[in-house]
């Protein structure tokens, strides 16, 4: 907790030393506290580009519920598209505490203005990519956000705890999904090879640029936001998935993926950054079709949101012609005016 942004006794260079002493506490900033408002703009960028992430995710598997095998498997499928809604609402929200408004925040990415994750913008052919994505994405997101529950933006940290749990909800039914189709036809396990195939260097991408190329990491580290690299991330990752992937019975398409003794780590090869770079501007495969059915839903919403405005602005009318006293009328109680 820092000093509040209303009290004027202190100076900025205070106001600075106290934001500097809570982050170097590993304490939290809360909404009200004084912020540099470089910290406040990094932070919005942020979390909102998560909050899009979220919301433009629910596409590529939104578009496979009407088609899903099996009701167990639409049910599942159901409850994990509702929870990126669910996620997508916390994170506008936790936007919201820093000065943002969500109609905003959702004009800038209508407009290209701001970024959401490349991941979204490559296709999902079959339902094995509801598998895949759940394994892989929800997979690469764990480790990502695991680490954002101890950001250094209160509301921000705290909207990731439950994320993460319902993500992990997320990584298991889709490692569940390509682990059943494993055990059936070898039909089904070169459907989950080919998906893996497609899904395993977006994945790895999603991380971010390397660290050398990354002109945010060194002060979203320094501000506590981010508490690990891209890179070490992504590493933490692969790591993490090639004993996944050989339970599985599956493997990586990248021939430089070998066990580095010395380092302790995976070793693996240099993703397309030109694709990466490619995605992130608006020329991956998908990245029109996935804008346009945002915008489409947001022009359509538009009445949802202008009557809801209304009728708040009616109620507050209503609330404040039951406040003011008609013009005449007593308004002292019969037990003032015995007084
Ligand atoms: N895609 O300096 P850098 C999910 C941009 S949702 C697009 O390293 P930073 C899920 C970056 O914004 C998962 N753009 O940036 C949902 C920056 O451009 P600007 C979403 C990317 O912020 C539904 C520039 O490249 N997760 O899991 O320090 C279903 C330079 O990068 C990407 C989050 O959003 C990318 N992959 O680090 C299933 C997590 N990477 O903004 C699953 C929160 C980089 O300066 N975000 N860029 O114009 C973060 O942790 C960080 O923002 C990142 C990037 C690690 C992503």
């Amino acid at each position: 907790m820092t000093t509040q942004v209303n009290d004027n006794r202190y100076d900025e260079s205070q106001l600075q030393a106290q934001f500097d002493q809570t982050i170097e506490a590993k304490d939290r900033i809360e909404p009200r506290d004084w912020m540099p408002e470089a910290y406040r703009k990094t932070l919005i960028r942020q979390v909102a580009q998560h909050a899009h992430s979220e919301i433009i995710g629910m596409q590529p598997e939104g578009n496979w519920i009407s088609r899903a095998p099996s009701l167990r498997r639409k049910a599942i499928l159901l409850a994990k598209v509702q929870d990126e809604a669910g996620h997508g609402l916390y994170l506008y929200s936790a936007a919201e505490t820093l000065g943002a408004t969500r109609n905003e925040l959702t004009e800038k990415l209508i407009a290209g203005r701001q970024k959401y994750s490349s991941i979204f913008n490559y296709p999902t052919l079959s339902y094995t990519d509801v598998g895949t994505i759940g394994w892989l994405v929800d997979g690469a997101a764990i480790c990502n956000q695991v680490p954002l529950c101890r950001t250094s933006f209160g509301p921000y940290g705290r909207a990731m705890i439950r994320i993460c749990k319902e993500e992990s909800f997320h990584q298991r039914q889709g490692y569940e999904l390509l682990m059943t189709m494993m055990r059936g036809t070898e039909a089904q396990r070169e459907m989950v090879q080919e998906s893996v195939n497609r899904f395993w260097w977006p994945a790895l991408m999603m991380f971010g640029p390397p660290d050398d190329n990354s002109p945010n990491t060194e002060q979203s580290m320094a501000w506590g936001i981010k508490t690990h690299t891209n890179d070490e991330l992504r590493q933490k990752f692969v790591d993490m998935s090639v004993p996944q992937a050989e339970a599985l019975g599956v493997t990586f398409p990248d021939e430089g993926l070998k066990w580095n003794e010395e380092r302790g780590h995976y070793d693996f090869s240099t993703p397309n950054w030109d694709e990466f770079w490619a995605v992130v501007k608006g020329d991956g495969p998908c990245n029109e079709q996935r804008l346009a059915h945002r915008k489409r839903a947001w022009d359509d919403g538009a009445w949802v949101r202008e009557a809801a405005l209304a009728f708040a602005e009616n109620q507050a009318a209503e609330a404040a012609a039951d406040e003011t006293p008609a013009a005449g009328v007593e308004t002292t109680t019969p037990e003032e005016s015995a007084k």
